[in-house]
């Protein structure tokens, strides 16, 4: 399917998607929702896959030019068999985003048990061996990211805690990446609008000169289930509690047939991004819960989106 320029801000690559199942060099059920860094002269795809089973693990996709990948032979993190962790890893582990900060990558994680959806915290350096950290928040929250940067003396991070079922960003505070606190309500869903329903963080917060961006997943509800899209805010780079703008409009929406048609209908949905030198941004995202997809656009783009279609939060 070719899409007109214009209809979404991203543009998805022609080749989408980057990996699907037949990419895939074990058995399994599908694979979506990878979170990417650069290291060194790769690109590297950390992936959700879904197992024949019905759980989730992580596999490793390595990329000279962060188009075509190729998987590795087996799985780089599966749930915890033993410890703590695998109790509530029980479900499966789910949506990594990873961060690198004090000269390490650090992913974070859902947890998936039969308590409910917990966020974990895992420090690779290769993305091929991870040494867990801990569970780093109670049953009910999902969709950590953590900023690249402290911020205040402190780590800092995004997430979903699932108050009265009304899925909103929450900022929080640590110390030692492990204990939370000062929790801020940041971004809410907007009646009317395509976010009504849930908002959720997506990609690691980037730092700009007009704030933090953060491109984050609203949903809609309608009577076939909710859309999933991209959309971004801006956030003040010494207080993030502080919403400069939040974007009106999707930055990117379901509408091609690999979006539109899957496990999970109508889903686009980002762990992460690539800032190039040139200042184009690769995201990263899943396409219909079914293959990983990538679209690119100009972060000044994205930047003056969010600024001119700005509603406050
Ligand atoms: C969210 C997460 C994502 C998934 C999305 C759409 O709640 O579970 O992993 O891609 O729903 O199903």
């Amino acid at each position: 399917m070719k899409l007109k320029s214009g209809r979404d801000l991203f543009h998805r690559w022609e080749g989408n998607p980057v990996l699907a199942l037949e990419d895939m060099p074990f058995r399994c059920n599908t694979v979506f929702n990878g979170t990417p860094v650069k290291l060194g002269n790769e690109y590297l795809l950390l992936l959700r896959v879904e197992g024949q089973q019905g759980y989730s693990f992580f596999a490793l996709a390595r990329s000279r030019d962060g188009l075509h990948f190729e998987v590795h032979p087996e799985p780089v993190l599966l749930p915890a068999q033993e410890g703590l962790a695998a109790e509530y890893e029980r479900g499966g582990i789910e949506d990594p985003r990873a961060t690198f900060i004090d000269g390490a990558y650090y992913v974070m994680y859902t947890a998936v048990s039969g308590t409910g959806y917990r966020i974990a915290l895992a420090r690779t350096q290769d993305f091929l061996s991870f040494e867990r950290i801990a569970a780093i928040s109670e049953p009910g929250n999902k969709d950590g990211v953590l900023f690249p940067e402290k911020i205040g003396g402190l780590y800092a991070r995004l997430d979903r805690p699932f108050g009265r079922g009304i899925g909103s960003i929450w900022l929080s505070y640590s110390r030692d990446l492990i204990h939370w606190g000062n929790a801020k309500l940041l971004l809410t869903p907007r009646p009317g609008y395509w976010d009504e329903f849930r908002v959720g963080a997506s990609v690691p917060p980037i730092r700009t000169k007009h704030g933090w961006l953060e491109i984050y997943h609203g949903t809609k509800m309608t009577s076939s289930g909710p859309i999933y899209r991209a959309g971004s805010a801006l956030l003040d780079l010494d207080d993030p509690s502080k919403v400069i703008a939040r974007c009106t409009v999707p930055l990117l929406s379901p509408r091609t047939g690999y979006e539109r048609v899957g496990d999970v209908g109508n889903v686009v949905f980002a762990c992460g991004a690539i800032v190039e030198p040139d200042n184009s941004v690769k995201l990263y995202y899943g396409a219909a819960d079914t293959c990983v997809c990538v679209a690119t656009a100009s972060l000044e783009d994205i930047i003056e989106c969010t600024l001119n279609n700005h509603r406050p939060a």
